[in-house]
């Protein structure tokens, strides 16, 4: 998916042009993969984007970037701020947002505490990650043969860049043979999550998804559903969940900031079916709180425009 261009990014606290935001070739994070990031998306609404779960985001980059013992320059609060600049400058109306923060040049070697911590603020539009298709018909998924790596390996609850060898693995094997994503299975073979998203299930109309303890990460979106399912008096519980689950599955959905909120409407050629109606309300309470259209939920976005 090429990157439409904008005007500036944001690095180290200055609106850098976009064809500027360079790094040298030595940059440490760039050979071992030591760095943080966030995926976030702002939403175009009545009063202008707004960012959705802005803090929650920014807090969970923080919590990555102390799991790892980098000390990120710039409080959640500044952050928050700095974005909501880059896209007032940029002026997209909606846009997915990528903070990274990274080790900078002048050091090398395994050791990562000496390098000075950096960080960088990114937005650009962009559209659906599965396609509009998969978001209303259903995507087909696929068990993968690469395992989730475990929290031992290297930490689950951080959003760290290196991972991502992990989750591109899954999501090319996938894409080759023929399917829309993964689902990748944690080293006891339970279902852990999509590649770039958690997974859920209904069964018996309970709504279903793994523990934090499988390895999954911590997904704000997934936070958000099951706050909504809460809402909704929609029965839900963490479960350890095995793949035949998926297969035997009334209903099943993916959640992301990339992915949003698409069912999910086959796992390794088992058909589940037209998205169910639990996928469904889900989807839809969650498509309107983004766009600002449920006072309800508002404290959820944080409106660039104040
Ligand atoms: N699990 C993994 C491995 C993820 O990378 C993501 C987010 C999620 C779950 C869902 O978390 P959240 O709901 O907080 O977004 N993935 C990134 C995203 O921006 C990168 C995907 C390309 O959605």
């Amino acid at each position: 998916m090429p990157i439409p261009e904008m005007a500036k990014i944001w690095m180290d606290g200055e609106l850098v042009d976009w064809h500027d935001a360079k790094i040298h070739i030595l940059t440490p994070t760039l050979h071992y993969g030591w760095g943080v990031f966030e995926g976030i998306r702002a939403y175009a609404t009545d009063r202008g984007p707004a960012v959705f779960q802005h803090r929650a985001h920014m807090e969970r980059l923080h919590r990555s970037a102390r799991i790892l013992q980098m000390e990120v320059p710039y409080s959640v609060d500044e952050l928050m701020d700095a974005t909501r600049e880059l896209i007032r400058v940029n002026g997209p109306e909606s846009c997915y947002i990528r903070p990274l923060v990274y080790l900078g040049y002048g050091e090398m070697g395994l050791n990562p505490l000496p390098s000075r911590v950096k960080v960088s603020i990114a937005v650009w539009p962009w559209g659906t990650y599965l396609g509009e298709e998969g978001l209303l018909n259903g995507v087909k998924a696929k068990t993968s043969s690469w395992v989730r790596i475990g929290a031992n390996m290297i930490p689950t609850g951080a959003k760290a860049s290196g991972v991502y060898i992990n989750s591109s693995l899954a999501k090319v094997e996938a894409l080759k043979a023929g399917y829309d994503e993964a689902i990748l299975l944690n080293e006891h073979g339970h279902v852990a999550e999509g590649s770039g998203e958690n997974v859920f299930i209904v069964s018996d109309g309970v709504l279903l998804t793994p523990p934090l303890s499988e390895g999954v990460l911590q997904g704000i979106t997934r936070d958000t559903v099951i706050e909504f399912a809460r809402d909704l008096d929609i029965p839900f519980t963490e479960s350890t969940l095995l793949r035949q689950d998926l297969y035997l599955a009334d209903e099943a959905f993916y959640t992301g900031t990339a992915a949003e909120v698409v069912p999910i409407r086959s796992c390794d050629d088992r058909e589940i079916g037209a998205p169910g109606p639990v996928t469904k309300q889900l989807q839809d309470l969650f498509f309107s709180v983004v766009k600002g259209k449920e006072p309800k939920y508002d404290h959820m976005l944080d409106y660039v425009g104040g």
